[in-house]
């Protein structure tokens, strides 16, 4: 047995494996089941008692010995495979992160907002989901307004004095704002609405808007002419013109719609502008006694001006989108249009 341990101790010496393989090879033929260090525990109970502690401790230290060498082996093999082998190269640069870009939507609405929070205006939400008073009553809208119809609007429930409803304007916002906030109030209230409208180039019945609002004692038409003038010019450049129409809103009076100059034919008249020079961009007015006065504003002391744009709209003049679909449908071809994320 001395003879054997010793034999065995000299080979493991020698032992050299090139591969995973010879290592296991190696393993089996030393600690297999019938390996040969396996084989000298076996005779190990054929020793004479007394040699039994000194060829156990032997034994012992062979098996650790064996068990070591293995080991070893092991690694410097994984070792030289990983340095030769087709394995990975630290050094190399991570996978790239696919990023996403901004939506236009979300483009123009943010640089809307960025203009009149410089301004000093507030930005304020609100709930899409509303009800009849913010959305009609409380805006001067008269019970019979074509609003109001399950034909313009998408009701939630029906059937009681003030339904809930999917808001066809982000002015409902801006009620909340007049019964809850202390005077002067100043804010942008940015957001999705819904109206029932068939779906066209033209027309979507979802959209999102920007609507803002000042309120403070003796706002005039002059300042809200002013302020769109200020914004149209931060919006569309510094040589912009704007031109204001009567209109008619019935949260507003006087009303008036706003264009703004072309800013692609500089008013020659192309086919964006349909040969007018001119492209319209919002609606505003001074607010209706009425609407503040609903609101608990005393409209002997206070007025204000109102305006709204839609989004989608300032958009498609923007980057001569011509199809409001393209906004809601998520093709990749056209969001990828509008990949500036170059920085991470
Ligand atoms: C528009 C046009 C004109 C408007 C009015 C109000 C409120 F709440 F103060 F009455 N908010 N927004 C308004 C006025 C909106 O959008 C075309």
């Amino acid at each position: 047995m001395k003879e054997a341990i010793e034999k065995i101790t000299a080979e493991l010496e020698e032992l050299k494996c090139a591969t995973r393989k010879e290592v296991e090879e190696a393993r089996v033929r030393f600690l297999g089941r019938k390996g040969e260090v396996t084989a000298l525990f076996e005779q190990f109970r054929t020793v004479a008692p007394e040699q039994k502690r000194e060829f156990g401790k032997k034994l012992n230290e062979l098996k650790q010995a064996v068990t070591a060498r293995i080991e070893a082996l092991k690694d410097s093999v994984e070792e030289s495979v990983s340095a030769s082998g087709p394995s990975e190269d630290l050094t190399m640069p991570g996978d790239p992160f696919p990023l996403g870009s901004r939506h236009p939507v979300s483009i123009v609405r943010e640089q809307i907002v960025d203009i009149f929070r410089k301004f000093g205006y507030d930005v304020a939400e609100g709930p899409e989901i509303e009800d009849d008073y913010h959305v009609f009553e409380a805006l001067n809208f008269p019970q019979n307004h074509p609003a109001r119809d399950m034909q313009d609007t998408f009701f939630v429930s029906t059937g009681h004095v003030n339904p809930l409803l999917l808001r066809t304007h982000t002015s409902s916002v801006q009620v909340r704002e007049m019964e809850s906030k202390s005077l002067p109030i100043r804010v942008i209230c940015p957001g999705r609405v819904f109206r029932n409208e068939a779906i066209s180039a033209r027309a979507h019945c979802i959209f999102h808007q920007v609507e803002g609002l000042y309120i403070d004692k003796g706002v005039t038409f002059a300042d809200l002419k002013q302020a769109i003038l200020l914004f149209a010019r931060e919006m569309f450049g510094s040589d912009t013109q704007i031109r204001m129409r009567p209109s008619y809103f019935p949260f507003t009076e006087p009303s008036s719609e706003v264009d703004v100059s072309c800013n692609i034919c500089h008013g020659k008249g192309c086919n964006i502008c349909k040969g007018t020079g001119w492209l319209e961009i919002l609606g505003c007015g001074m607010v209706d006694p009425n609407v503040l006065e609903a609101s608990g504003i005393d409209s002997k002391v206070y007025s204000g001006f109102a305006f709204g744009m839609g989004i989608e709209r300032i958009a498609m003049l923007k980057w001569q989108v011509n199809d409001l679909r393209h906004y809601f449908e998520n093709d990749m071809r056209f969001l990828r249009e509008f990949d500036t994320a170059t920085e991470v």
